[in-house]
């Protein structure tokens, strides 16, 4: 029996070249979620993606702190922040989506990381909680109750995605192999996953809705 996928949407998760294999921020075979996600956009109505979408004077890049490189850290906006290479600037191919991910149904993208001031792994709100894209709002107003979490990375931009879309009530699901983590270190991306089900992520694997 398949789940029923009423009131539902997929969200896509950051699945930019820069995250890829080949990419200036690549997650290590980042490009399998790309036949799996498509798989599953075929059941789902309502589909949402996020993109990752700097300004070249991104603060959370190491080339903008003179003698500082990535992993290293920093303090931004009062938050500790690591540093990043240089990835999905604004009208680069990098911050473009993988060229095979199928974008005939997405309702919408919603950008972020666009505010130089402050990091935004989420697709909800930036790292301070400041700024929001307005995506709680509108699956709030689609009359969405339940968010199946896609893409990359999983110890970070989808980690906090679904870490926020349990704090705003909608009922997260993290389908795992649809996610790779970038793991900067060892364990990262089962860390991560722990974190998730603790705060209430329901994991499950995308043969749960395809079939
Ligand atoms: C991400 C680091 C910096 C991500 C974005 O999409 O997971 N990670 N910016
Ligand atoms: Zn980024």
């Amino acid at each position: 029996m398949a789940m029923n996928l009423k009131n539902s949407a997929l969200l896509i998760v950051d699945v930019q070249n820069d995250f890829l294999p080949g990419g200036a921020l690549a997650v290590t075979d980042g490009d399998e979620v790309v036949p799996v996600i498509n798989q599953l956009q075929e059941q789902f109505n309502f589909i949402v993606a996020t993109q990752d979408f700097h300004p070249a004077d991104h603060g959370s890049f190491a080339a903008n702190h003179e003698g500082k490189k990535p992993g290293e850290f920093i303090e931004l906006s009062g938050l500790q922040q690591i540093l990043w290479p240089v990835h999905c600037v604004q009208g680069s191919e990098g911050a473009e989506f993988h060229a095979d991910l199928n974008p005939i149904k997405w309702t919408a993208i919603f950008q972020k990381g666009k505010n130089p001031e402050v990091d935004s792994y989420s697709g909800f709100f930036d790292n301070a909680r400041r700024g929001d894209t307005g995506l709680g709002d509108f699956l709030q107003n689609e009359g969405i109750m339940n968010v199946f979490v896609t893409g990359l990375a999983q110890d970070y931009c989808v980690k906090y995605t679904a870490l926020d879309s349990v704090s705003l009530g909608f009922k997260t699901y993290l389908i795992t192999d649809a996610t790779r983590a970038v793991n900067l270190s060892a364990e990262d991306g089962e860390k991560a996953l722990e974190e998730m089900k603790k705060a209430g992520v329901i994991l499950i694997e995308s043969s749960a809705i395809i079939n």
